[in-house]
């Protein structure tokens, strides 16, 4: 590792990433590890501000995650939904009534006219995250599903309709102007850069299309790995190997290092497409094999571990 070379920057989105994230913490001292967030899956809804991935991301790194879903709070109530159901309200997007709280002090805290980035980076210290987790922008940035069904709005499309409309295309509303997030230009000090196996499409794509983040990435003269989403032909969780084949990409490890092309210079590929190999370091990057499914704690240490000696071996 470089002298003063200590950083490393996690793109994540949801689910996938805050639990590399979460591993990332267990190797890693917590000013050496900035988490950037997908934003573009929020929403207003209900009147609140919901920021999907941010609290994902916040409650995992808090330890009170839902194990079971990966999103919401563990030992969650549902006493609002259940009474807003009664009066004929909406309930498709489910708000546990603790995690109603991180929406209202979040809604109350941006309309006083306070930025994303500060009411994030609070919430998360008052929860006892330790390392820096950044919205990927303070400026709002919608993703647009065109579907067979015409455009959606992400939630809707994932949520509502549970990804069931064919996908033919994603982009990302308000990203031209929205600025990104300092910690995802800021070079100085980094040792690397880690894209978590978040869904590529959705999750990470949002966060390289803000304005001068690819560009500031691939200059920066530090190795870029990515881990994959897909194993086996199957995504760990979510929608990404739909969106493979339904967007026309080789739904598999390979199709996701294809598309990663030009931006990471290393990929980590699961013990089950070891086969893979071969292809996607034609693609003109390295490739380790690993273990990449984190059913547990240890697993996502591990993983981080061996994503950290991959991205220091690119050096
Ligand atoms: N995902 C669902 O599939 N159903 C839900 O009802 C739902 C509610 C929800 C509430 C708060 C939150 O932070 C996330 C929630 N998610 C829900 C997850 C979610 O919106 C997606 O996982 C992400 O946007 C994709 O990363």
């Amino acid at each position: 590792m470089g002298e003063g070379k200590r950083k490393i920057l996690a793109l994540a989105g949801g689910v996938g990433g805050a639990k590399l994230a979460l591993g990332l913490t267990g190797v890693l001292p917590a000013d050496e590890l900035t988490v950037a967030v997908n934003t573009a899956d929020d929403f207003e809804h209900l009147g609140f501000s919901i920021s999907p991935d941010l609290d994902t991301v916040m409650y995992t790194l808090a330890g009170v995650a839902n194990p079971e879903t990966g999103w919401g709070r563990q030992g969650e109530s549902w006493t609002v939904m259940e009474a807003l159901g009664h009066l004929g309200g909406e309930t498709w997007f489910r708000l546990g009534d603790k995690d109603l709280a991180t929406h209202i002090e979040r809604t109350r805290r941006l309309r006083a006219g306070e930025t994303l980035s500060a009411v994030t980076g609070d919430l998360a210290r008052r929860m006892g995250v330790k390392p820096a987790m950044v919205p990927m922008s303070d400026d709002p940035v919608r993703t647009m599903v065109t579907t067979d069904q015409g455009e959606l709005a992400f939630q809707d499309w994932f949520v509502r309709l549970q990804c069931r409309p064919t996908v033919q295309s994603v982009r990302f509303a308000g990203v031209e102007t929205a600025k990104p997030s300092p910690a995802l230009l800021d070079m100085a000090g980094l040792r690397g850069v880690i894209v978590c196996p978040s869904n590529p499409f959705v999750s990470v794509a949002p966060i390289l299309a803000l304005s001068g983040v690819r560009a500031g990435l691939t200059s920066a003269g530090v190795p870029r790995i990515a881990v994959t989403p897909i194993v086996g032909g199957q995504a760990i969780k979510g929608p990404a190997a739909k969106m493979l084949a339904e967007l026309g990409h080789d739904v598999s490890a390979l199709g996701v290092a294809r598309y990663y092309r030009g931006l990471i210079d290393g990929f980590m590929l699961d013990k089950e497409d070891a086969a893979l190999a071969t292809d996607i370091e034609a693609l003109g990057m390295r490739v380790r094999v690993a273990d990449t499914m984190m059913r547990n704690d240890e697993d996502k240490r591990r993983l981080a571990a061996d994503a950290l000696a991959f991205v220091d071996a690119l050096c």
